[in-house]
Parts: C-alpha cells; structure tokens; sequence
C-alpha cells in the first residue's frame, strides 16, 4: 500500500493528508540532494562562521533542506505558522482558520553526519492551527498532547517514513524510487522489540548528573550483557530503539545544562512516536514527568529526553525512587 491509500483508508483530513504527502515529497527531494552531496558540492558550510537559531553550525544541505521544506508548506495552502530550526522566528504563512495547521520540524537532523555520509533525517510535528486570535506566543504554549500528527525521514540505506497519527499508532514507509513513492512496510510496536541496548553519548559521562550515572551505571554491569550504540543523529538512534528496542538518553549535563535537543521539533514528534509505539517518552532529569506534558515557552526550547521501552525507562524511574 502506498502512503496516499494509507491516508485515504485511515480517513485522515485532507489538509493533514495534504501537508503530511507535501512533506514525503520534500523528503524524496532532500534524499536525493544528500545522495548526490559529495557530487554536487552540497556538502560543508555555508560560510566558515555560520550558525544557525539553535546555535549549531549551519551546513549548505541544512540550508537547502529548510528551503525546500518552507516553499512546499506554504503552498499547501493550509499552513497557518512554520518553526523551523533553521529559523530564529516563526514563519507566519497567514491567518489561522478552521483548516490551518502550525508545523514545527528539523529539516536535516544530525547534520554532523552529513559529510561523512552517515544516517541524518527530517523530524516534523503538526498541530492544528485554527484560532486567528491566538497570539503567536500561545500558539506555541501548547504541550505536546497537542500534537495530532508526527514523522521523521530516515535518509539511511533506504530512505524510510516513519510516521503517527493520534491513536494510529505507528506505521514505516520505505521509499521505492523505482514507484517514486513511500510504500507500507509494517507497523511499529516497541512492545515486542527486546534487544538490549542503550544509546548515550558515553563521552559525555564525566559531566552527567547523580542520577544519570547511577541510571546508566546498571547498563555497564558485563552480567547485564548490554551493548551501547550511538550514531550521534537522533533520527537513527531513535529508529533504531523503536526497530530493536533499548533506550536513546540526552540528559543535562554539565555542559547541556538544559539538554541538548530541541523540544518542538525533536523531543515532541519522537515522544509522540515512541508513546503510540507502545513505549515512553520522559525528562529524565530528576524528573519522570512525560515529555508530551511540558509546555513550551519559546522555539527553539531544550530539554533532557529519555525515551525507548517501557522495560528501560522505569528503570530511571526505580533509581530515582530510591535517591
Ligand atoms: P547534530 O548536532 O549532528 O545536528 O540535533 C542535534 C543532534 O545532532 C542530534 O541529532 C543528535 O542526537 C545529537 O545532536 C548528537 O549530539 P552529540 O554530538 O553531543 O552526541
């Protein structure tokens, strides 16, 4: 089943179906541009200095990412407000009405990976968008509860959609390029996913907080036979939990000393994921509160995540209830 039946036969709106099959489009686009990098001069910086709203380095394919992304989403037409994390503002596209949706995402995730043609993706987060006297602000002041749709575009092997839709749960796509579509390739369950993994970066151990090193201590015990993984691109270390099972951590620390990752446009669309997925989503900073109940206050906001499957996560749970 190709990606447009599916939304037809799961009755998605149409401006939902619209905006999540301009999205696939965009990513069949931004695929083929991290493919040809090498050759066609795409990969590096912009300039030597370049940095962008979240204070990271912006790369040439962040760049042409977000533009290809920002024009296919406003011309759905039923986009009323775009964050990107390549923006310092909002884009506001017009006024709000009953069919408008707001639409946070990163359009080239794990852009450290690019030039060495290692896994990167696209992570989206769509709300609805209707009230046109709602202040910019309060649209954003919305938890993530309020997401009704998320994805992300793993351009890996094969450029895979993953994708979720409020009591949907989750559903991968793979891109056949040979059709020029995304074609059904399983529901995802982390439930039934056990392997032993967990997926941290181990570098920054010496600077983690008391509960993170108690927390990720367990997982080094030899008899609890667990292997580490980090590719150091959310995309894939969180694919690969939700594929194998385990749990993906980027805790405070004493450099992150908000996280690192971005809450509206990384951290929801993975919790929301994870969450119809069958497993958990939390801070994971001296705190089990959910992800999906923050409430953000600006864009481009930080946050601790841990998430992975519920066997893993109340694992921080137990050692917090014993400090
Ligand atoms: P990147 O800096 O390469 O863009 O979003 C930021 C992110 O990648 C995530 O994709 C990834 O999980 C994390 O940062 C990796 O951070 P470290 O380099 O600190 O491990």
């Amino acid at each position: 089943m190709v990606l447009r039946n599916y939304l037809q036969n799961e009755t998605i709106p149409h401006n939902l179906s619209t905006i999540v099959q301009e999205i696939a489009v965009c990513c069949i686009e931004i695929g083929e541009k991290v493919e040809r990098a090498a050759l066609d001069n795409y990969q590096g910086l912009v300039t030597s200095s370049s940095i962008n709203s979240s204070g990271d380095e912006q790369k040439k394919l962040d760049v042409i990412s977000n533009d290809i992304m920002m024009k296919a989403l406003i011309g759905t037409g039923y986009c009323s407000t775009l964050l990107s994390e390549e923006d310092d503002h909002a884009v506001i596209v017009q006024e709000p009405n009953s069919e408008t949706c707001m639409v946070a995402f990163d359009p080239l995730d794990g852009s450290s990976n690019i030039d060495c043609n290692c896994c990167i993706g696209t992570i989206f987060s769509i709300y609805e968008d209707t009230d046109p006297t709602q202040i910019l602000d309060n649209r954003i002041r919305r938890s993530g509860n309020e997401v009704v749709c998320a994805g992300y575009v793993l351009y890996g092997p094969a450029t895979e959609l993953v994708l979720t839709f409020t009591g949907k749960g989750v559903r991968k796509f793979t891109l056949d390029r040979k059709l020029g579509c995304f074609v059904d390739t399983g529901i995802l369950d982390i439930r039934d996913k056990k392997k032993k993994i967990y997926s941290i970066n181990e570098g920054n151990s010496p600077l983690w907080l008391d509960d993170m090193k108690q927390y990720i201590e367990q997982y080094r015990d030899p008899k609890q036979k667990y292997t580490q993984r980090w590719i150091g691109s959310m995309v894939a270390d969180v694919h690969r939990t939700l594929l194998y099972g385990g749990m993906f951590c980027y805790p405070v620390d004493e450099k992150n000393i908000h996280g690192k990752l971005r809450i509206l446009y990384e951290c929801f669309p993975m919790a929301k994921i994870l969450e119809e997925a069958g497993g958990k989503a939390i801070l994971g900073h001296m705190s089990t509160q959910r992800i999906l109940d923050i409430v953000p206050t600006e864009i481009h906001q930080r946050v601790p995540v841990l998430l992975g499957s519920s066997m893993e996560v109340d694992k921080y749970e137990e050692i917090l209830a014993k400090m």
